[in-house]
């Protein structure tokens, strides 16, 4: 045999050999990820983030370690973001609403009716209007990774059933702690409180707050439905969760480390958005099977509400800038061709 040949031979055998464990190869150091998230493990956000964790062990070859905490375990998602931009948090998941006190043009994702199905919201959150959001963060110490879906926000309420805007009257409603919402639901007549989530379960069993807002998988994940009676279909808004990381941990990491976590979080987006769907579809009848009570609005009334909450766009625009506020309309038209 020639030596030309054996060395040929030889190398194709490490080649053959290396590739299932490319990633030993690569500049990837032991390394243990806090991952923080507000809903329970058994949600559309915990699958999402263990499937995520798995991404992660499986592309660094067991090297990068995911640790989930749910259940707010952490904080809720204010208290995290501070850990994450100060270092003592790698990870979290959250509503990009939370996030506003951060970052003021998140807010234009609370915009009422922004989007009027899933399709506009990918196609805007993953284009340059929301990659100019998220890179936003960058300047207050977060580096955003990829947008989840939170979902379409419906009320819940533990007084009466909400079929036209009076009926929102004088009801105490828990908002997110984020001007936006506090403002949507002053002007609809609520008396809206804003809240951290991880506070918002037991503030409806002990009647602090009458009612709430969130997709049917929260009010599903959460059981919201053991202590709210009534559920009104608005699909008011339709509310990102966001992925993001401590940028003075980040920075730390190699780029081949880097990519291994924004790929793992592509991943993790594409299968979320599918479970979520998924378990939307059905979800509006297990709540039904629980026990909820379930209206729709009239179109009249839906109207009225649409109509009233425009006027909350304004302080919108003005807060995350025109041109911004420009941009996102023009992207959204374009999605909807
Ligand atoms: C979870 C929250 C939640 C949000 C809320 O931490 O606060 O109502 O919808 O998903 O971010």
């Amino acid at each position: 045999m020639s030596m030309f040949r054996r060395t040929l031979i030889a190398a194709t055998a490490v080649a053959a050999f290396a590739a299932p464990f490319a990633s030993f190869a690569q500049d990837i150091k032991p390394r243990l990820i806090r991952f923080g998230y507000g809903l329970n493990e058994d949600s559309n956000q915990g699958r999402a983030v263990k499937l995520f964790a798995q991404e992660v062990e499986k592309a660094s070859g067991g090297k990068m370690k995911v640790r989930a905490i749910g259940a707010a375990a952490l904080g809720s998602d204010v208290q995290m973001q501070q850990a994450l931009i100060g270092g003592a948090q790698e990870m979290m998941v959250g509503s990009t609403a939370t996030l506003v006190g951060i970052t003021k043009e998140m807010a234009i994702w609370d915009t009422p009716f922004l989007f009027n199905n899933a399709k506009e919201a990918d196609t805007v959150l993953d284009g340059p209007v929301g990659q100019k959001v998220m890179d936003k963060l960058q300047e207050k110490g977060l580096v955003g990774l990829v947008y989840w879906e939170n979902g379409f926000r419906n009320l819940t309420n533990n007084k009466q059933p909400v079929a036209k805007l009076e009926d929102l009257n004088g009801i105490k409603l828990r908002v997110m702690q984020n001007d936006v919402f506090l403002n949507s639901f002053k002007t609809l007549g609520a008396n809206a409180i804003p809240l951290p989530f991880s506070e918002l379960f037991t503030a409806l069993e002990t009647k602090t707050v009458d009612g709430q807002e969130n997709p049917y998988n929260t009010i599903l994940s959460s059981k919201f439905y053991e202590v709210q009676k009534y559920l009104t279909v608005t699909n008011h808004v339709y509310s990102p969760w966001i992925v993001t990381v401590s940028k003075k941990w980040w920075d730390g990491l190699s780029k081949d480390e880097q990519k291994v976590l924004a790929d793992a979080a592509k991943k993790s987006r594409d299968f979320e958005r599918q479970d979520t769907r998924a378990e939307a579809a059905k979800a509006l009848g297990d709540l039904k099977a629980k026990g909820m009570q379930v209206n729709e609005l009239s179109p009249a009334e839906a109207n009225r509400m649409r109509e009233k909450l425009g006027a909350v766009n304004a302080s919108i625009a003005a807060n995350v800038g025109e041109a911004l506020w420009k941009d996102t309309q023009a992207a959204v038209a374009a999605a909807r061709k």
